[in-house]
């Protein structure tokens, strides 16, 4: 790099692999602050390369995720154009996610009860979530188009979205952990497993009666769970903490780095070993060990122990704090970046039978082990052979040769790298086009950088994060595109758009509202065709059709403290016709797609007339589709 500024050129790989750990640290801030430097160049080529003129259809959908905001966002690529925004784990003010009926039973179903019980008296659902991995379904090593999956760090949860209407169908929440983080689906023969990393060490149970000693009595838990029921099928206890995570190709193992193998509490004791590990799970023998009974039950699910000297683990010591774990398309080779560390190790997975014969060392599985530069944390494929890693305190992307580092390995004298691209700043994850499949094409690259700073108009001290786009179909690699995007995209998928066919219209037998329709049946109701309101006790059941511009039934009456619930369905039969129901001054609204019935519960506890609308800009005459709620006021004793 011609353009180190002095502060990066002191910011020493000396002080970044240091026992001082608070050095590390600093270095990460300081990092954050000298990044930019960094010119205007790798401009080449903007406004003509991934150009998707008006009217055009991008090739790959893009599945990202949105940290602390909770939500899957979907973009075309590559346009980068926003098209879809899922809620998960949030709560969503246009389609109703979290407060109508349908998104209430999905949040809540899969709580553990201790959790259904803590929430009962704070409204019954967690408010947020921290979403990081979003990835698909696989069958057969690629694609199939089924679900996407995604972690919730902050409340423990992994999320499935079905693909044909791209709605959050099931939410699982994980017991025995702390800070669900990694997240990977099995990609062979099927998924199967969506795979989950507990990165923080509790005791456990966690439940106050050990507070202390997190060395000898705090731990980490690893989880597979069963993609199509999304029930755990049985979880691993692990020595030190888990990171991030990934399977192979071949259906045998799957990994979890750990960067705080000294179970420390603290910066400095987390960072205090120079070297950590990746964590091997052999997936048959624990099967193995579920059917012949060698497990506890904790939580109520089975949990085998994994830690040093089990046989159902490994531990492959890799240079200080190991973050991003990425299986590459050759089935072969597995990356663990450094982070601490300016390494890539690479673990080439044929030798990992004998590793579980105790036949080889663990490190013997190491093939390769390039220095790329300061603060690796992620890698990404283009499915010839070359490699792609973020740097974090460098501000940079490296393109290397995963052949070329094996031979350095051996002590041939040739160099991996191929070129750095300056990225626009700090960046975390990337991600390539089908880049984690065997259909791996090399042709776009997204690297998503967790500072933007100067590259876009000041909003204020909050910033948006910077998204970019890299065209890796050359020799050379080509920033093309700037993406600002709101807190926090850590991770992408880059789909390409034939491995996902969404539905335009709800089918009326969709499961999603299947309460709905047995509550109806037993009142007599056909979702159908309904403009009825039955009266059951102090219950009120208010079931009503929308078709533009009309609801139908223009007014309903209740008695204040009635429990009423609102059936809305939506009676078009086109494509892109959603209606909305939106009660004012009661904090209600909700989406109804076209042939989709939403639902909502809550007490008429306000006397007066309450006017509902429909929020969805429908029809010419769509500020008029609206009706009235009259609830009459309590007689008074
Ligand atoms: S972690 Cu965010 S940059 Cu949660 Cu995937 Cu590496
Ligand atoms: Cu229906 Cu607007």
């Amino acid at each position: 790099m011609s353009d180190k500024t002095p502060e990066k050129a002191g910011l020493s790989r000396r002080s970044f692999l240091g026992t001082a750990a608070i050095t590390g640290a600093a270095g990460l801030v300081a990092g954050a602050q000298i990044s930019t430097a960094h010119g205007k160049e790798g401009k080449s080529g903007a406004g003509v390369l991934g150009h998707v003129g008006p009217g055009e259809l991008d090739e790959y959908y893009a599945f990202n995720s949105s940290g602390q905001s909770g939500e899957v966002r979907v973009l075309g690529l590559p346009s980068m154009r926003e098209l879809l925004r899922i809620p998960v784990f949030n709560q969503c003010s246009a389609t109703g996610w979290g407060r109508t009926n349908e998104s209430r039973k999905i949040l809540t179903e899969g709580l553990t009860p201790e959790t259904r019980e803590y929430l009962k008296d704070k409204g019954g659902v967690f408010p947020n979530g921290d979403a990081h991995h979003p990835h698909l379904s696989f069958t057969d090593k690629t694609y199939d188009g089924r679900y996407l999956f995604i972690n919730d760090k902050a409340n423990n949860r992994v999320a499935r979205i079905r693909l044909d209407v791209m709605k959050t169908d099931k939410i699982l929440e994980l017991p025995n952990v702390s800070g669900v983080h990694g997240l990977r689906p099995q990609r062979y023969p099927r998924t199967g497993y969506v795979f989950a990393n507990g990165e923080h060490i509790v005791p456990l149970p966690n439940d106050g009666k050990t507070l202390t000693d997190a060395k000898k009595n705090f731990f980490a838990v690893y989880s597979a769970i069963d993609g199509d029921t999304m029930k755990v099928a049985w979880q691993v206890l692990v020595d030190g903490n888990l990171d991030n995570g990934d399977a192979d190709y071949q259906g045998k193992y799957s990994f979890a780095t750990c960067y705080n193998s000294e179970k420390g509490v603290t910066v400095e004791e987390m960072s205090a070993n120079e070297q950590d590990w990746v964590v091997v799970f052999n997936i048959k023998r624990i099967e193995q060990a579920i059917k012949s009974g060698d497990f506890k039950t904790m939580g109520g699910v089975p949990v085998v122990d994994g830690r040093h000297g089990s046989k159902y683990t490994r531990y492959i010591p890799v240079p200080n704090s190991p973050h991003g774990c990425n299986a590459a398309p050759d089935g072969i080779h597995l990356m663990l970046n450094g982070k601490l560390s300016p390494t890539v190790t690479v673990i080439d997975v044929r030798t990992l039978d004998d590793l579980f014969e105790d036949k080889i060392k663990p490190r013997d599985c190491v093939v390769a082990e390039p220095q790329l530069g300061l603060g690796p944390l992620h890698t990404a494929f283009d499915g010839r052979g070359n490699a792609y890693t973020t740097l974090f305190i460098d501000s940079q992307m490296v393109k290397w040769n995963i052949d070329k580092a094996k031979r350095a390995y051996k002590g041939e004298k040739v160099d991996p790298i191929i070129q750095k691209l300056d990225v626009h700043y700090q960046p975390g994850h990337n991600h390539s086009t089908m880049g984690e499949t065997k259909e791996a094409d090399g042709k776009w690259l997204v690297s998503l950088n967790k500072f933007s700073k100067d590259r876009f108009l000041n909003v204020g001290p909050l910033k948006p994060e910077n998204d970019q786009l890299i065209d890796i179909s050359g020799d050379e690699m080509k920033l093309v595109h700037d993406g600002p995007s709101f807190a926090e995209p850590h991770d992408m998928c880059l789909v390409h758009r034939s491995k996902i066919n969404p539905i335009s219209v709800w089918k009326r037998d969709d499961p999603m509202w299947e309460d709905a329709r047995q509550i109806a049946k037993k009142d007599g109701v056909s979702l159908d065709d309904a403009a009825k309101v039955v009266r059951d006790g102090n219950k009120v059941r208010v079931y009503m059709m929308a078709v533009a511009p009309m609801f139908s039934l223009k007014q309903f009456e209740v008695n204040q403290g009635d429990e009423v619930t609102v059936f809305v369905t939506n009676m078009e039969v086109i494509e892109d016709l959603t209606h909305g129901f939106t009660l004012e001054g009661h904090g209600i609204a909700m989406e109804i797609g076209p042939q989709a019935t939403s639902s909502v519960t809550f007490k008429a506890d306000r006397p007066g007339i309450y006017w509902y609308y429909c929020q969805w800009f429908c029809h010419a005459l769509h500020m008029e589709m609206s009706g009235q709620m009259i609830v009459h006021p309590k007689k008074s004793a």
